[in-house]
């Protein structure tokens, strides 16, 4: 009888080691979602995904993408874009059959996760008012903060859409055409093409798995199209182009009140004309945004170089104390410089050596 026991006693042991070994390999299929439920997502609300002001590439693809995601785990969501799409997103959009989403410019009482942004600065109107139930993102920890605890995955990867990524694979959802065409436009599109300093050993591993899902056999060609489509503005007009990837940064994280825009050319005849048409309009900019300067990144993106305009008060001395002296109206840098981790850092520098009253 005691023999029976002990037999049976064994096996409930054998049968509870392989539960708990299948838990173990469930960790990787996404056993932890219930995270989500954690969250409050409110009784039939739909939840706004959305990437920041003035969006690119990355910021619109991340929102629609982790949109995707989320109601692939049961939860609804809706990707929104916090403005006018540029020509390369557009492209890239129609190019995998995806709507153009929604345009959002308040989140006021709203429930939101944001995307490809953490900086109420860089945020559509209320954020601030607005129930952030997670962040997804790969740049500095912003300025955002939440009453209750939130789902928050920020990396230092090329893209949020990298980040957006590693979700898919964590949680287990399977990564279809289209995503897989969205997320790698987007990592393309904020590496320029894989080469920049920010592309780190995962970009380079969900490059080599969505390149083929995505069904792109020329990578190189896409991502021409892509640069030709960024830096096609026919039509559009001053002030629209200066608008079309400008940032706004704070005097308490830089030194002073500072807009930054970038914008692309492909030749030396686009890049000249972009210059004046950039220096034209940095004045009323500079009135528009309340800085008190102004910065215009013009990137050639065949030839690699950037050149720098600038306005405002301090405005040139800055610039060159970050970035070298010019006997002409603008500062050319060899490479096309990543406003994230080149401009900002270097202009952050030289502004605390010339006011001192940084505080990081
Ligand atoms: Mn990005």
């Amino acid at each position: 009888m005691k023999k029976v026991f002990y037999v049976f006693g064994l096996a409930l042991m054998v049968i509870l080691a392989f539960s708990s070994c299948s838990d173990n390999e469930s960790v990787e299929t996404g056993k932890f979602k219930w995270v989500f439920d954690a969250l409050d997502w409110g009784k039939g609300t739909t939840t706004y995904v959305i990437g920041h002001k003035s969006p690119d590439t990355d910021a619109a693809c991340s929102a629609i993408t982790y949109a995707y995601l989320m109601n692939a785990l049961g939860y609804k969501c809706e990707a929104r874009v916090a403005g006018k799409l540029n020509n390369e997103t557009k492209m890239v959009l129609q190019r995998f059959g995806i709507e153009v989403p929604k345009v959002m410019d308040n989140a006021d009482g709203e429930r939101m996760i944001m995307t490809d942004h953490s900086e109420l600065q860089h945020a559509i109107e209320g954020m601030d008012r607005a129930k952030i139930l997670q962040i997804i993102d790969h740049h500095a920890l912003g300025s955002a903060v939440t009453s209750a605890p939130l789902y928050c995955r920020i990396m230092p990867v090329g893209s949020t859409c990298s980040v957006v990524y590693t979700s898919f694979k964590d949680y287990g959802v399977t990564i279809g055409k289209d995503m897989a065409g969205l997320m790698l436009s987007a990592l393309l599109s904020d590496t320029n093409n894989m080469t920049s300093t920010t592309t780190s050993a995962l970009d380079r591993v969900m490059y080599r798995e969505l390149l083929p899902l995505s069904g792109i056999t020329d990578a190189e060609s896409y991502y021409r199209e892509m640069a030709d489509s960024l830096a096609s503005y026919s039509g559009m007009t001053d002030e629209e182009i200066f608008f079309s990837d400008y940032k706004d940064y704070a005097a308490k994280s830089v030194g002073k009140e500072i807009g930054v825009a970038v914008v692309n050319s492909l030749d030396e005849a686009a890049q000249v004309s972009l210059r004046n048409r950039m220096a034209t309009f940095m004045p009323t900019a500079l009135e528009k945004k309340k800085r008190e300067m102004v910065f215009a990144m013009i990137i050639n993106k065949r030839d690699n170089y950037t050149d720098i305009k600038y306005y405002g008060d301090g405005a040139k001395e800055t610039v060159e104390k970050a970035f070298g002296k010019s006997d002409k109206d603008y500062i050319r840098c060899e490479g096309q410089l990543s406003r994230k981790n080149d401009f900002i850092p270097a202009i952050n520098k030289a502004l605390a050596g010339m006011t001192n009253t940084l505080d990081n």
